[in-house]
């Protein structure tokens, strides 16, 4: 039996999806308080009832796609709706559930089906879902009426956090003037990101999978634990079927060990001839009615730390990748699968063989890709921006806890992800830090004891009051550029020093998290100044020395900041967002990916 390559997760025989991908009712609620939209209740009726709306493609940011600059920078509630027609079958037969699912919104949103609240969520990052059916039920005459209303203001609370900073000099400002602010380096853009879909499950339903695998020789060994919700009894199926669908093991029991004869390893891209080899766990949950069928893609494979070394399956693993952002022209940070493709092409032209999703939780799809093509993945939370440590309250912290069960939850069956990061850059000098990262770290160690957890420091070795509790160090430093500008040969000497620091204090392997030059595609100058194609080119060249110097040591890797330009807010150190990139936010590449893509060849080839 053939599989299914790009199955989505949603959908099997048992389950079919509703993609709501397309044009939406769109309102910014502009009113002083930015509450109106509550106050008189736009969830009741058609939003074209209550004021005038536009059309907004679903999903994207709002923020790039009008000519109103006061969009461009709103702050404060959206109203998203959208009429469905529902199939009959799926409101006429019981036996279904029908779910509602958002793949992410930015930052807080409420959900309304015909005027009836269903769930509220809070994080602009991560997927929610709503069981809908017997709102539906109700009348099955008028049209499913979807209406999503999206915040994206963020405070001490938030995560990523911010402050909103009333300016009250009416000399100065004009009435009413507030400004968001945030320490974080990308535009804070909002709305409905990814997609938003119908889908159906039957009655009893499998509700989570969780994969834990190994091997010993030649054998693989798949550990699983099933959970079936509305079943009277667990009546259960689970077949593990090879790539050309095979069955290879099975079982019939809600959890177990099942083992693979013969076992093709999930190797990651350059490190074997088929990286990212996948079997399929099919999970079979037998109902009175339906029986309910779900496909696990499932990547065998192992992680490990030493004080040193990097291991996937047992074997040193160097990272030679880059740091992302979901970010591009016009859509922003909204899903869009010919830039996934491209920017995956693109990673594989380089050589790179990794990423790590800063500064927050990508798309689904993404990981999926990346399971697929053996691409590496750091899997990083919103924790970015955490400067404010000491203003925190317990909330801040709890919520990042929530956080990272939501992110662990959907992300713990992916081979590609092999280390949390739970931060990027926090204040993790100051002393209320100790105790916020040892409790994130902990926490997140006790959702998945399986995989190493970190979080990427840019703060002093003998200050960070993080470090003792991560497993690999990651260290962002920018010699030459936010310290000593200009000056490319302060770089080798910088550069050894941190590592020696780090290392001879923690003992523990470093990963170079981010390190860059910002360039004006196209500006040139020789001898080299900041901003120009050859400066860049030149700080990567006198970092990748000492890297050839340290990875043979305890240096398990090297991401450049920044995969593409992106956007910021704006500022006077950011010319039209930040240019790091070594390609344009257009994907065309600057001089320097030359360079970067030279050196991953070579060290792909092991002649580096
Ligand atoms: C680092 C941040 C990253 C920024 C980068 C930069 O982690 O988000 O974009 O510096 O300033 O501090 O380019």
């Amino acid at each position: 039996r053939r599989m299914m390559k790009f199955s989505n997760r949603m959908e099997s025989s048992s389950r079919e999806v509703k993609d709501l991908s397309g044009l939406w009712d769109f309102r910014a609620d502009t009113s002083p308080n930015r509450h109106q939209g509550f106050e008189r209740s736009w969830f009741k009726s058609r939003l074209a009832q209550t004021g005038p709306v536009m059309e907004m493609p679903v999903p994207a940011s709002y923020n790039d796609i009008t000519q109103d600059p006061a969009l461009r920078d709103f702050v404060g509630w959206v109203w998203y709706e959208r009429e469905v027609v529902v199939p009959a079958r799926w409101v006429d037969d019981k036996e279904i559930r029908v779910v509602l699912r958002v793949g992410s919104a930015h930052y807080y949103s409420v959900v309304w089906v015909n005027g009836v609240k269903v769930t509220e969520h809070e994080g602009g990052h991560l997927p929610f879902e709503a069981e809908i059916g017997s709102i539906i039920r109700e009348d099955p005459n008028v049209p499913c009426r979807i209406t999503i209303a999206v915040n994206n203001t963020l405070n001490l609370t938030t995560l990523p956090p911010g402050t909103i900073q009333y300016m009250k000099d009416r000399t100065m400002y004009p009435d009413g003037f507030f400004v968001q602010n945030y320490q974080f380096d990308f535009f804070n853009y909002a709305g409905i990101h990814r997609p938003v879909l119908l889908y159906t499950t039957p009655k009893a339903y499998v509700d989570d999978i969780s994969v834990v695998t190994d091997f010993l020789d030649n054998t693989g060994l798949v550990q699983y634990d099933i959970s079936v919700k509305n079943a009277a009894t667990s009546s259960l199926k689970v077949t593990l079927m090879d790539k050309d669908g095979y069955s290879v093991a099975s079982s019939k029991e809600p959890s177990g060990l099942l083992k693979v004869v013969d076992v093709h390893l999930w190797w990651p891209y350059l490190m074997d001839e088929k990286p990212g080899y996948l079997y399929s766990l099919e999970v079979r949950q037998h109902g009175s009615a339906y029986d309910d069928v779900y496909t696990l893609p499932i990547g065998i494979r192992t992680v490990k730390v030493t004080s040193n070394k990097f291991l996937i399956n047992n074997k040193p693993f160097y990272f030679h990748g880059v740091n992302k952002h979901e970010d591009s022209d016009i859509r922003g940070k909204g899903f869009d699968w010919p830039l996934i493709v491209k920017d995956f092409n693109l990673i594989k032209w380089l050589g790179a063989n990794s990423f790590r999703t800063s500064h927050y939780p990508y798309a689904e799809e993404i990981l999926q890709m990346c399971d697929r093509h053996g691409i590496v993945v750091i899997d990083e939370s919103p924790g970015v921006g955490i400067k404010d440590i000491r203003s925190y309250g317990n909330a801040s912290l709890a919520h990042h806890l929530d956080v990272m069960d939501e992110l662990v939850r959907r992300d713990k069956n992916h081979p590609s992800v092999v280390m949390w990061s739970v931060a990027n850059e926090p204040a993790s000098e100051m002393s209320p830090a100790e105790n916020y990262f040892k409790t994130v770290i902990q926490h997140t160690k006790a959702l998945d004891p399986t995989r190493p957890v970190t979080f990427v420091t840019d703060s002093n070795f003998e200050r960070d009051r993080g470090a003792p509790f991560v497993d690999v160090i990651c260290v962002n430093s920018y010699f030459s550029w936010y310290h000593d500008p200009g000056h490319l040969e302060v770089i080798p000497i910088q550069l050894k020093t941190q590592f020696e620091n780090w290392y001879g204090k923690y003992k523990k392997p470093i990963i170079q998290s981010e390190y860059g030059a910002d360039v004006v595609p196209g500006l040139h100058n020789d001898p080299p100044v900041m901003f120009t194609e050859e400066y860049q080119k030149e700080v990567l060249r006198n970092y990748h020395r000492v890297f050839d110097e340290k990875r043979k040591q305890y240096v398990v890797g090297e991401l450049i900041w920044n995969f593409a330009d992106f956007m910021t807010s704006q500022g006077a150190l950011r010319v039209v967002g930040n240019k790091k990139g070594i390609f344009t936010r257009q994907r065309q590449p600057k001089s320097a990916a030359f360079v970067l893509r030279d050196r991953y060849w070579r060290l792909a080839n092991g002649t580096g």
